[in-house]
């Protein structure tokens, strides 16, 4: 009996995919591609294709079980759900009266990309008890809150109009690794003429596939732009009437931008000065040119600016007009759900609060951990999430994660590095076992997708534990009791032109269907004719505050750090990997265990390829072997993230070197302005 069903990828990936999944005699035996879905076009990556090792594992955790170890130990003992439920009732409700309701703090992110069991029965409770909010800035907030500056909406243009374009700026976007089904549209525009540029401190597989690779400084991206538009707006190459109707503030822009001589911009951003004058030619006279900037220019002490600056180019230039041209970072902001219906922010009134709950930053997990006072936080819920990997500052935060007066409670799928610190761990689901739906960042269909499979043991999915425990903890408010696809209705009903016609029926039945954001067959052009959603209705350029200063951890950073670890190390994504999802695996445990470093830097410090190194800065230090080439700009040194810490000799990944300084927007995080060094292993 073979039976072909359909779902979708979960993954935080911008490429969502339209899966269809093959079950003989009822048991999951393959998963591919839909062919029938314009941006997964019938493929996967490798990542996924094998899942199944994650579905079938081992190692899946089945039962709610209670730690019996040391915190990290991993050692555990199965127990029911009534006693795991049970504990975790009184233990927080004996936190609540002592500390308050704020020293419970909730961690997750995007384990799953389903709203179902990513962002809603989950919410309503920790708002109904008061907890600490949860500011989730580990990702995207820089980026998302220069857009919303500039653009003022989050969402650009659609991947399948890359073929049209004639100039593909990569910018801080490693494409075939991160986002492999915008690849073929690329190879399309190739054959038609257009030419891929990568803008990155790392020549990674696809910077290594262009036509052109630019080396920039990591962090330094805000001066490149701003250097770029020095040379557009000083020659006259922009497109006046576009800058005319649907913008503001050129004039004070054009001022501005004097400040960014090509010779200056060179000194800050390692480009050469008549690189900089090219691109900025060629970028504006070539007709369509279209940007893909990814969240890696971001992930840095200065990503706001660089992502304001470089998302004022298309309108410069007047790109958004044609089909092909414009800038995509993400598409998510056109997803646009009833997210109060979701996630019930009203109902924090109840919990006795009397004023909104405090904000921590995910960022920070290290010091809420260690530092935070009145109350401390007493008690943590890791759901869709592993910080123990994943946060930086991982010293910091592992040592929070070993108090023992912490409560924590860990719903996870594989035993990770978090999930050894758990006090109490719970079973949870795989999106072939739950239903939910998904927006993306990449593309423009929303989907949605039912269980394929029974869940193994006695795993549940993360709305059906937050509905347990809500009933425990006395939450008898209606919304606790509502079904999955109650959820789901309520996503879709908040009446936004983008959701028209797209009803639960119509989902059920399709799998996937294209968002309202043009009409059917026609290409969706965002801002050609203005519509920006900003207060005017114009871009703002924003000249007053657009500016450029090297991150304090950077080679023009602060001189004492600088000195002693005079590196800029970028942990940028592995291939093999999908943050840490995939930790178990010995193919991101290779990946990760290499540090690239360029020629002179190991020269200059006695080091050959192949070589065991350590890399350290006053955070922590981690050893690696080195690889040694031309692949990373000079000074630079890259590690692909991440691991898990437990898998690696010293217990240790990469983010016991990053920083957990603040981005300049957003309060985003920082990995990839990061000072170390690297010294030979004796021996
Ligand atoms: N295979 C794989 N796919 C993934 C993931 C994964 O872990 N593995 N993670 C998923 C997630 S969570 C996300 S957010 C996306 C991220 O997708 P991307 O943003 O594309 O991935 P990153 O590796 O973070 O960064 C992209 C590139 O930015 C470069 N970069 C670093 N610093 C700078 C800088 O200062 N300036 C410029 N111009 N470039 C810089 C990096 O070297 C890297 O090559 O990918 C998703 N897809
Ligand atoms: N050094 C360095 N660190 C980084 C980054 C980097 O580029 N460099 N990137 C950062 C970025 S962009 C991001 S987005 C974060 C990602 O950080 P996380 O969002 O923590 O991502 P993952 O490591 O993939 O962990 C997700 C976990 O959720 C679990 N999970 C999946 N589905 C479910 C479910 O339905 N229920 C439950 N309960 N659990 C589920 C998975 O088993 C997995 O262990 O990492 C950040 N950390
Ligand atoms: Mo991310």
């Amino acid at each position: 009996m073979t039976e072909v069903r359909r779902s979708v990828c979960p993954l935080d990936c911008p490429d969502t995919c339209a899966l269809l999944v093959t079950l003989e005699n009822g048991r999951v035996t393959r998963l591919r591609g839909d062919p029938d879905h314009p941006v997964t076009r019938g493929f996967l990556c490798e990542k996924v294709t094998r899942y199944l090792d994650r579905q079938d594992s081992p190692h899946r955790l089945l039962y709610p079980q209670r730690r019996v170890g040391r915190k990290g130990e991993g050692r555990f003992e199965r127990i029911s759900w009534d006693e795991a439920l049970d504990e975790i009732a009184q233990r927080l409700e004996r936190i609540v009266r002592e500390y308050g309701s704020e020293a419970v703090l909730p961690y997750s992110y995007a384990g799953t990309m389903g709203l179902v069991q990513g962002a809603s029965m989950d919410r309503r409770f920790f708002h109904r008890l008061g907890a600490s909010r949860l500011e989730r800035t580990i990702c995207s907030a820089a980026g998302t809150a220069a857009l919303a500056a500039t653009l003022g909406h989050r969402y650009g243009t659609e991947p399948e109009q890359f073929r049209h374009a004639k100039l593909i700026l990569l910018w801080g976007a490693n494409v075939l690794g991160a986002n492999i089904h915008l690849w073929p549209f690329l190879v399309e525009a190739v054959r038609r003429g257009g030419r891929i540029y990568t803008i990155d401190p790392v020549r990674n597989r696809t910077g290594q596939l262009a036509h052109r690779h630019y080396f920039v400084n990591p962090g330094s991206d805000a001066a490149l732009a701003l250097g770029l538009m020095h040379v557009i707006i000083g020659e006259r190459l922009y497109d006046a009437e576009y800058v005319e109707r649907y913008t503001e503030g050129f004039d004070e822009l054009a001022e501005r931008v004097r400040r960014y001589p090509p010779e200056r911009v060179a000194e800050l951003t390692g480009l050469a000065a008549e690189d900089i004058v090219g691109l900025a030619r060629e970028y504006a006279t070539t007709r369509p040119a279209v940007i893909r900037l990814n969240y890696g220019a971001q992930r840095s002490e200065r990503g706001g600016m660089a992502v304001r600056a470089i998302s004022l180019l298309p309108a410069l230039t007047g790109s958004w007009r044609e089909v092909g041209g414009g800038l995509l970072l993400s598409t998510s902001g056109a997803f646009a759900f009833d997210r109060a219906a979701l996630e019930r922010p009203d109902l924090e009134e109840l919990s006795g609060l009397g004023r909104p709950a405090r904000a921590i930053n995910m960022v920070q997990l290290g010091r809420a951990l260690t530092e935070l006072r009145d109350p401390p936080v007493m008690a943590l819920f890791v759901y869709n999430s592993n910080p123990a990997a994943v946060a930086p500052n991982q010293n910091l935060v592992l040592q929070g994660l070993a108090r023992e007066d912490l409560f924590t409670v860990v719903i996870e799928q594989l035993p990770t590095d978090t999930a050894d610190y758990a006090d109490i761990l719970l079973p949870a689901t795989t999106f072939l076992e739950h239903t939910d739906l998904y927006l993306a960042y990449g593309h423009y269909y929303l989907q949605l997708a039912r269980p394929v499979a029974p869940p193994p043991g006695e795993a549940k999915a993360n709305a059906e534990i937050f509905r347990l425990l809500a009933a425990r903890m006395g939450f008898d408010e209606p919304c606790f009791r509502e079904s999955d696809d109650e959820i789901i209705r309520a996503a879709l009903s908040s009446g936004h032109p983008f959701l028209e016609g797209i009803t639960p029926e119509a989902l059920e039945q399709r799998g996937w269907m294209r968002l309202r954001v043009a009409a059917d067959g026609e290409p969706f052009l965002p801002f050609a004719h203005g519509g920006f959603g900003t207060a005017s209705g114009r871009l703002n350029f924003g000249a007053a505050t657009l500016d450029y200063e090297p991150p304090v951890e950077s080679r023009l950073g602060d001189v004492g750090l600088r000195s002693r670890y005079p590196l800029e190390l970028v942990s940028l994504k592995s291939d093999s990997g999908l943050n840490s999802t995939f930790g178990y695996r010995d193919a991101v445990d290779r990946e990760t265990s290499l540090v690239w470093m360029h020629e002179a830097d190991a020269a200059a410090r006695g080091i050959r390829d192949g070589d065991r190194v350590r890399v350290f800065n006053d955070r922590g230090s981690i050893e690696l072997a080195a690889r040694v080439g031309r692949d990373v700009a000079r000074g630079v040194v890259a590690v692909r993230s991440v691991r898990w810490a437990k898998r690696s000799p010293d217990g240790r990944n990469v983010n016991a070197l990053t920083s957990d300084r603040l981005a300049d927007m957003g309060g985003g995080a920082t990995f990839y302005s990061c000072l170390v060094d690297v010294q030979k292993c004796a021996g």
